[in-house]
């Protein structure tokens, strides 16, 4: 058994997640964790809220509250949405706890003492009526170069040149619209990431055997191009305070605490049961740990950069990343997702409509891995039918009413098996194979492509074998075949249980089973699995799996949530 430690970018506290945060890392990272566990794994899954920066204190003013009482409220709701998906955490934790701020500043200090932390003077655009530094996106007037009226100060959304605040026409603040704005000189502190890069090229080149191409292409750039020295502090008042003389009245930088996160959350966890856990043996001189971190791609320079960087100029021995799996995006009926104009499914909205795992097969098997993919109704409602209610609810439905009405509620006996079933067997073990290689290597859509392939061989077994025929004639070899089919169901259940955990456990109960009684991954042997269930083990018909999705509930369904067409 090996431990692996698995994590999913922390998702910003602000705003409720939508589908493409949740296939983003949120539901990989789940199946993934999952899976580890079904191969025998000793697996530690964290995740939780990012919760410092200008946009948490932005959002509060907005909503009339308090910072904390925000980010308390907005946890909460990412807490609940999460379960209601169903994402198997071992602990969803908060950026913002002491445990994290313990980790931080320990890590400050050790760069600190090491040389790694220059402190520099830069010119900040200051608020006055709003009594701030405004951060450069929260600063918008009219772009030099194409007369855009609302450009951000780090950028024209319009021409997308990057733009300096500085440089802006008429420049006012986006938090209380006050043009009452000047440039202040403050005092900052950087992360001196070129007195890093040796050290860093080093590291990186030691993981190129286990990193996907695209994530080992963007360090490597980062690297070629020469790392800059990164600001970690910043002029505001929600976050961890500076541990450095001079620098009390600032805060970290969100991007600096975040990843610290992970080990924050860990320690939280082993908070909860201080003699059973010990967030070290994950993370500080830890043995034998493998750590798989899932993000979408624009996370991907942070963690195989800035964050390893970071660790590394401490001269500790911290657990690095040894895999990343980045993800593209999903974009929402052709457009984008956006909140403000009331356009996406959010997940919290979601599973009001369809239970998770609909959402979770339909995310998983369009996974937007390698290049982006699209979300629309039409495309649901298309796989829900065909694949999860024609190909496996059906199956499951027709296997036991067929047994139930023909022969009775249990496994039937006797029957021998045929040159059909020596076949079936030969091309499921290649495909479980398949579907067992992919999710081993994370990828995810052609695991699922692997996965409806099995459930499909069920029904091409039924159609071929024909029991309804054959038990005319011959009872015993229609048992023999009936029971095969009913072994399926377990066997498909199995298979399915990393992506549709509650139907998976809804075929098993049918049997009289259960999620724990299910077998390990390892070396999943397809002839000795087809023989699991004893002769004459009763059995419960149940309702169908999966409901059918019409074409007026899709046209409801593109009212109710907004459409780019
Ligand atoms: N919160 C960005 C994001 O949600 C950021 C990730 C932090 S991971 C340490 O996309
Ligand atoms: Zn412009």
């Amino acid at each position: 058994m090996s431990k692996v430690l698995i994590t999913s970018a922390l998702p910003y506290i602000n705003g409720v997640p939508h589908l493409g945060h949740m296939v983003g890392c949120l539901l990989p990272s789940d199946i993934y964790a999952r899976y580890m566990r079904m191969m025998g794994n000793e697996v530690l899954y964290i995740a939780g809220t990012d919760e410092h920066g200008t946009t948490s204190e932005v959002g509060a003013l907005k909503e009339g509250m308090g910072v904390q009482e925000y980010c308390d409220m907005y946890h909460q709701r990412h807490v609940q949405t999460y379960k209601d998906f169903n994402l198997s955490f071992d602990c969803f934790g908060r950026t913002s706890s002491e445990q994290n701020k313990e980790i931080t500043y320990h890590i400050f200090e050790q760069l600190d003492k090491n040389g790694f932390i220059e402190e520099r003077t830069i010119k900040q655009v200051y608020s006055i009526d709003d009594a701030m530094f405004l951060a450069d996106r929260y600063i918008i007037g009219t772009c030099p170069h194409c007369g855009y009226d609302k450009a951000r100060g780090d950028q024209c959304e319009n021409c997308t040149k990057v733009l300096e605040p500085t440089e802006l026409i008429n420049p006012k603040s986006s938090v209380s619209g006050s043009t009452n704005l000047e440039v202040r000189e403050t005092k900052h502190l950087f992360l001196n990431l070129p007195k890093l890069e040796a050290k860093l090229g080093e590291w990186i080149k030691t993981k190129e055997p286990f990193w996907p191409d695209v994530a080992y292409t963007i360090a490597q750039k980062w690297l070629k191009e020469g790392l800059q020295s990164r600001c970690i502090t910043r002029d505001l008042k929600w976050g961890f305070p500076v541990n450095k003389p001079g620098y009390e009245d600032k805060v970290f930088y969100v991007w600096f605490d975040a990843p610290i996160g992970y080990i924050g959350i860990t320690k939280q966890w082993a908070d909860e049961k201080p003699t059973e856990r010990n967030w070290k043996d994950w993370w500080l001189n830890a043995q034998n740990v493998r750590h798989v971190e899932f993000m979408g791609k624009d996370n991907v320079p942070y963690h195989s950069i800035t964050f390893p960087a970071t660790l590394l100029g401490t001269g500790e021995n911290w657990t690095q990343v040894d895999y990343l799996k980045g993800m593209s995006y999903l974009t929402y009926e052709g457009g984008k997702f956006s909140k403000s104009e009331k356009r996406g499914v959010f997940a919290e909205d979601a599973v009001k409509e369809f239970p998770a795992d609909y959402w979770r097969y339909w995310l998983m098997s369009n996974a937007p891995e390698g290049s982006d993919s699209s979300f629309s109704f039409d495309l649901f409602a298309g796989v829900v039918n065909k694949d999860l209610n024609g190909v496996l609810g059906n199956f499951v439905s027709r296997v036991l009413k067929m047994t139930s009405s023909k022969i009775g509620n249990f496994v039937p006996e006797g029957g021998e098996d045929t040159q059909v079933e020596k076949e079936l067997i030969a091309t499921l073990q290649t495909r479980v194979n398949d579907y067992l290689k992919y999710m081993n290597e994370m990828e995810f859509r052609k695991a699922m492509n692997e996965l409806r392939a099995i459930w499909v061989e069920g029904n091409n077994y039924i159609s071929v074998t024909e029991p309804w025929t054959v038990i005319k004639t011959d009872e015993a070899r229609a048992a023999a075949i009936l029971r095969n089919c009913i072994n399926l169901i377990r066997i498909f259940a199995i298979l399915s249980a990393p992506v549709m955990p509650t139907v998976s456990a809804s075929m098993l109960e049918r049997l009289g089973l259960k999620a724990a009684d299910m077998p390990c991954l390892q070396d999943f042997d397809v002839n000795k699995e087809i023989k699991a269930i004893k002769e004459g083990t009763p059995f419960e018909v149940g309702e169908m799996l999966f409901e059918r999705i019409s074409p007026e509930r899709v046209e409801e369904l593109k009212q109710k949530f907004g459409s780019n067409k």
